[in-house]
Formats: structure tokens, sequence, C-alpha cells
């Protein structure tokens, strides 16, 4: 048994809507919790517009492979097609954090699944969601998730914002 730590985003099309239906498909893979939805303005070097982003807990039987493999089944049912890295898109499922049943944490630096996430402690749409879902909750090498956000520049943690349904 493993425990992943998912983050969601979309920025195109129905944005709830294709969060809604991953966190749907995610019950049959062991959902612990989800948080609320969070509007937060384009991370990166790509024009686009802003994201809806939310954090997913989930635990089952996959190894850290199975779970990328999971988060990429549900890009390709949001319909998501291959554009510029960092680029707007209908549903991005990153595998933030994978670890064992004891709380050790999945390391590795392969390119294709790096773990922990290599960029997650600077991102305010992935700590913002997570830190409100669990508070207690660690980013393994980097340290509490509440430290690492109260690092980031006050502007970045300001501009990510709890998502009240407005469309
Ligand atoms: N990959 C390696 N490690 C991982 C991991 N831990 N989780 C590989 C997921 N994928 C991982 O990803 C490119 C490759 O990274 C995959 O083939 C996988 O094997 P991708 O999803 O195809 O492309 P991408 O998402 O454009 O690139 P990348 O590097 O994953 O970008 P990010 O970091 O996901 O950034 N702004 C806001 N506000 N909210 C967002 O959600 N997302 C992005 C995408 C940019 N700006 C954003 C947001
Ligand atoms: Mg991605």
């Amino acid at each position: 048994m493993t425990r992943a730590v998912l983050s969601l985003g979309a920025n195109l099309g129905d944005r709830a809507a294709t969060l809604a239906e991953a966190i749907d498909g995610l019950a049959a893979d062991g959902l612990v919790a989800v948080s609320a939805l969070y509007e937060t303005p384009p991370w990166g070097p790509v024009e686009q517009p802003p994201y809806l982003n939310a954090i997913a807990l989930v635990d089952g039987p996959r190894d850290a492979a199975g779970w990328l493999a999971r988060a990429h089944e549900l890009e390709q049912a949001a319909g998501r097609t291959r554009e510029v890295r960092w680029g707007a898109r209908t549903l991005d499922v990153d595998v933030v954090l994978v670890s064992y049943d004891d709380g050790a944490p999945v390391v590795s630096d392969d390119p294709a699944l790096t773990l922990p996430h290599p960029r997650a402690h600077e991102r305010a749409f992935v700590l913002v969601p997570w830190a409100a879902l669990d508070p207690a909750a660690v980013l393994p090498g980097r340290g509490p998730v509440a430290d690492l956000l109260a690092a980031l520049p006050p502007g970045e943690v300001d501009a990510v914002v709890r998502w009240e349904g407005r469309p």
C-alpha cells in the first residue's frame, strides 16, 4: 500500500467540471481526501489563462509508476492533447509525493518520474491547497509544507484564492 499526493490543475474548458470528473475517477483508486478548488495565476513562461488547482490524497496498492500511469489516464480521459511544456491544458495531474506505509518517501531522479516532485516546494498552487487539506504535511527533503509556504513571496501565496464557483 502506498499513499500518493496528487496535484490536479486545469485551465482550459470547464475547469471545475474537469476536476470534478478526475476526482470522481480517483474514488475507485482509494481517494482519502481532496482539497477545495483554488484559482491560481499561471506559473511559468507561457502566457495562458488562470488555473483551478486542487490536491488529492489517495491510498492504494500502486507503486510510484502506477500512480503516474493513473495520472496520465486521467489526463487522457479529460481529452488532454500534447502541447507546449508548461502550456495550457484541460487537465494536468502531477505526482507530488509517494510514500510507503511507514511514511518513507519514494525518492527518484528519473526524468520520467522525479519524486518528490522537483518543483512542488516553490509552487503556491501546490502548497496552499495541500496545507489547507493537511496542515501537518511534510515534503520530504524540503520540510514542512507550512514552512515552505511561509518562505514564498507573500504575493504569490495571496494570489492563490479559494474558488467560490463563479464561472
Ligand atoms: N514527470 C517526471 N516527474 C513527474 C512527476 N512527479 N509527476 C514527467 C508527473 N510527471 C512527472 O509532464 C512532462 C513529463 O514529466 C511527463 O512525461 C512525466 O513523465 P507533462 O505533464 O507531459 O508536461 P507538463 O505538465 O507541461 O510539464 P511539467 O514539467 O510536468 O510541468 P508542470 O510542472 O506540471 O507545469 N500554473 C498554475 N497556476 N497551476 C498549474 O497547475 N501547471 C503547469 C504545468 C504550469 N503552470 C501552472 C500549472
Ligand atoms: Mg505535468
